[in-house]
């Protein structure tokens, strides 16, 4: 077979496209005038592909044109600008890197156009007053971004750590001044006023290494397991201070990371030594918008994974910190707030009280702070998509409870959500915190053209100020944790949650000609975990919380309909497919019942159990999740479900969800995540620890996590017909071959133990802290002068986007269905 044409390296597209056209001249006349003669439209590359089609009619002289340059061009665009006579294109050969071509349909002409001649196409066709006027605000992050180095390779993409300590030791190599910045940073380590590992009298390079050398005889002169009270005076006398290690043999390790990062810095050194000095005590992670609790509020609408991932992400990191804490020798307490917002109609929540200890945790706490207006406190819940007025002020009052709370300014900020990350940017710029953000998702991509449409949406969801806030945020960040690759750079023909941030236009707004660059060293990826202490595998028959067993009984065969469940399982003998989320839009729940009700094959072979939201929509105060409940009514009785479909109202206790998963695989079932598009999909990983085998969708992070046919399957979730039979065949195979299901289930507890876990998470995540909080320092000026345009954006855009967002009245009480 012939291998499908590429460019070469130093071609680019606008080089490449004359030549692929004249391959087949008469058909591209017919193509190019076909796709400019309704006018002007943005057409995606499905569009494109059907055009296409359309216009070349003979299927091997169209198979001859879609295998050469034209389709290999083609397949790589991701959308197309027609604006007649031109047709504008976007093409992104590999995750990262676009090019911007217009082709001018009557006579055929190429020519390369920047961005933001690319924009100012797509601007035509939904603003062309806009559109035109030279003064429209460009806005232009990449332009403050000299001296920042930049990852060349796709592959390397969310690797930045690895990649930033390689640029500083070469940054630090060479001479001592070049190691200046080192010296200077460990000179100003303390906590609580007490230096940490030197003092003022080694002030020099040469003082600072030639003690090294002296200490590292000295300590070489006790037994390894030491403890550093040991020789703690020697070491005091040479100008040493605590935070080495604990014992003689780790303080000698440092030392010579050390001494070895001064006289040659090697990157693999500089970052062990980073992991082990001591910069961290304290940490404030913000997530506002909320319910944000412990117990009572999952699945109530916009807080799911989230909040989840918080809470076990707390848990884990102050367990790394304790142990890193010991292991440099310090007696140090760590702390670490979660701040939130404190919602005095919490509908029997705990969110109305303003301190609550982290269960799993010593020293963690959630400290919730309300949200103001001008008519006072905010009683009400209000959606993640409506918090923006409120949040300047959040900033400030949340300011002064985490210096109430700790003794100390702390040691890192990390943001949850755009809205959380806006207020970690604020004030990380305000304290000179080092800053680490978390998407969690990025609602650009989850809506079609969301950007290019910003006017029709901005009522429902006030995008305008959701990607503000979203850039302010992500060009304040020192570094941006992510869950997976696809969400910073997606995969070779989707861009990724980040990447479509790198260039977009909001006509009427301003045109982003670059709001981030995906080869920044700041994207990092550190996956989540599943809690491993509630989700284990079915199979660990000793640890099974047995006494949940009667109640999960009930909850999924009891055949009356009640407050928890409707619908019932005649057939008890059948493996379930069970899937849970919240009942929104994008989880396509609603889709999976469909597809279920459809495939007669399926019906015959599973039944369907689903846990999500409410079934009485006038419980719901979400506009999305309604009308969701309202299409669940409406699929039961269209596909005549009862009998073979159970549905569940939102399950708050997860103790016994992990056992609800284990019981699903005791029926030999599977876990179904069928959403439209998944960030990363916490459900997918708890399934998979508990051994369910898992089919989950391919859009987003869920295609990473699983690798299809291997520890899962993919399913697609635009095409119902495909995935439902897929899981059918699966069961089919399963009656036949009775190891194919344990396999299956084997397999995808493999890869969560090899890749998926939260110590390997809290690890990076602190290491990332501490490389990144140096580099900021060394990075001072760069760093200053994008602030001050950043501020500036935050002045002059963000702050009247955000008053334009209106204020509800203040609503009574309302009650959950968990009150
Ligand atoms: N969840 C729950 N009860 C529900 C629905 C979801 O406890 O009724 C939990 C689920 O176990 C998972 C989280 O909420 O821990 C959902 O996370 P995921 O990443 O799957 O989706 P998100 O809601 O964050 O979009
Ligand atoms: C939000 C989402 O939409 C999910 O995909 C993630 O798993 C969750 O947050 C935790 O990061």
């Amino acid at each position: 077979m012939a291998s499908p044409p590429v460019l070469k390296r130093s071609e680019t597209i606008a080089d490449s496209m004359p030549d692929a056209l004249r391959q087949s001249r008469y058909h591209m006349r017919i193509c190019f005038s076909r796709f400019i003669a309704p006018g002007k439209r943005l057409m995606k590359r499905q569009h494109i592909m059907d055009e296409v089609h359309r216009s070349i009619q003979d299927e091997k002289e169209r198979q001859k044109v879609l295998e050469g340059l034209f389709g290999y061009i083609l397949s790589s665009t991701q959308e197309a600008a027609v604006v007649p006579p031109f047709v504008a294109f976007a093409v992104r050969p590999n995750p990262g890197f676009w090019e911007y071509v217009k082709v001018n349909a009557d006579d055929l002409r190429v020519d390369g156009i920047s961005i933001s001649e690319y924009l100012q196409f797509k601007e035509m066709i939904f603003d062309e007053k806009w559109a035109s006027d030279e003064n429209a605000l460009e806005v232009d992050f990449g332009a403050m971004d000299f001296s920042t180095p930049r990852l060349t390779l796709s592959s390397s993409i969310g690797n930045g750590l690895n990649h930033m300590s390689k640029f500083m030791s070469s940054k630090l190599r060479g001479s001592s001044e070049a190691a200046k910045p080192l010296l200077d940073y460990l000179l100003a380590l303390d906590h609580q006023g007490e230096n940490l590992m030197i003092n003022r009298a080694l002030d020099s390079v040469s003082k600072l290494q030639e003690a090294l050398i002296v200490a590292e005889v000295v300590v070489s002169g006790f037994p390894k397991d030491t403890p550093y009270q040991g020789f703690q005076q020697s070491l005091k006398e040479l100008g040493f201070e605590k935070g080495w290690g604990d014992t003689a043999e780790r303080v000698k390790e440092t030392m010579r990371m050390l001494s070895e990062s001064l006289q040659a810095p090697d990157p693999v050194k500089l970052e062990l030594l980073f992991s082990r000095i001591p910069n961290m005590f304290k940490i404030v992670i913000f997530s506002p918008h909320g319910y944000f609790g412990q117990s009572d509020v999952l699945g109530q609408p916009d807080t799911g994974g989230q909040v989840v991932y918080i809470l076990d992400q707390v848990r884990a990191l102050e367990e790394e910190l304790l142990l890193k804490i010991k292991q440099q020798g310090l007696s140090v307490k760590p702390q670490i707030l979660v701040i939130t917002r404190l919602i005095p109609h919490a509908g029997g929540t705990k969110c109305n009280q303003e301190v609550e200890p982290i269960f799993g945790t010593k020293h963690s706490h959630i400290v919730r702070v309300p949200f103001k207006t001008e008519k006072g406190v905010l009683p009400q819940w209000v959606s993640r998509f409506d918090v923006y007025p409120y949040l300047e002020r959040f900033a400030q009052d949340a300011a002064d409870k985490i210096l109430e709370h700790m003794d100390c300014k702390p040691d890192l900020f990390i943001g949850n959500y755009s809205d959380g990350n806006l207020v970690a940017s604020l004030m990380a710029q305000k304290l000179g915190i080092t800053l680490g953000t978390i998407a969690h998702a990025l609602e650009k991509t989850k809506y079609e053209d969301s950007d290019a449409k910003w006017k029709e949406l901005e009522p429902k969801y006030h995008f305008s100020c959701q990607f503000t806030a979203d850039m302010i945020a992500m060009n304040t960040a020192d570094f941006i944790i992510t869950s997976t690759y696809q969400e910073i750079a997606g995969s070779k023909n989707r861009p990724g949650q980040y990447e479509s941030h790198v260039a977009f236009t909001m006509p009427g707004l301003c045109r982003v000609v670059s709001g981030i660059n995906v080869f920044d060293p700041k994207f990092n990826i550190a996956s989540p975990g599943a809690d491993q202490s509630v989700y284990f595998p079915y199979t660990e028959k000793q640890k099974r919380l047995t006494s949940f067993h009667p109640a999960i009984e009930e909850l999924l065969y009891n055949n009356e309909d009640n407050y928890e469940h409707i619908g019932y399982l005649a057939d008890r003998k059948k493996p379930i497919i069970f899937s849970m989320a919240r009942l929104d839009t994008v989880k396509n729940i609603t889709g999976l019942t469909e597809w279920y009700g459809k495939n007669t094959k399926l019906r015959s072979l599973v039944n369907l159990v689903v846990v999500a939201g409410f079934f009485d929509p006038s419980k719901s105060n979400d506009r999305e999740e309604i009308a969701e409940i309202q299409k669940m009514h409406s699929l039961i009785e269209k596909y005549q479900l009862k009998g073979h479909f159970r549905w569940i109202a939102a399950q708050s206790d997860r103790y016994r969800n992990g056992e609800l998963y284990r019981c699903i695989a005791d029926t030999k079932g599977a876990f179904i995540q069928p959403a439209l598009y998944e960030a990363f999909g916490l459900t997918v990983i708890e399934a998979m620890n508990c051994g369910l085998p898992t089919f989950a969708t391919n859009q987003g992070g869920p295609a990473e996590i699983i690798v299809d046919g291997v520890s899962g399957f993919h399913i697609d979730p635009n095409n119902g017909d495909e995935s439902s039979k897929k899981i059918a065949d699966f069961f089919e195979k399963c009656k036949t071959d009775a190891e194919y299901w344990n396999k299956m289930s084997a397999t995808g507890l493999q890869r969560i133990y090899e890749c998926y876990t939260w110590k390997i998470y809290a690890n990076k995540v602190l290491n990332m802290g501490s490389v990144y909080g140096f580099w900021r320092q060394m990075n001072k000026e760069q760093k200053l002068m994008k602030q001050r345009y950043i501020e500036t954006f935050y002045n002059l855009q963000f702050r009247n986007l955000a008053r334009n967002v209106p204020i509800p009245g203040f609503a009574p009480p309302v009650q959950t269905p968990s009150s």
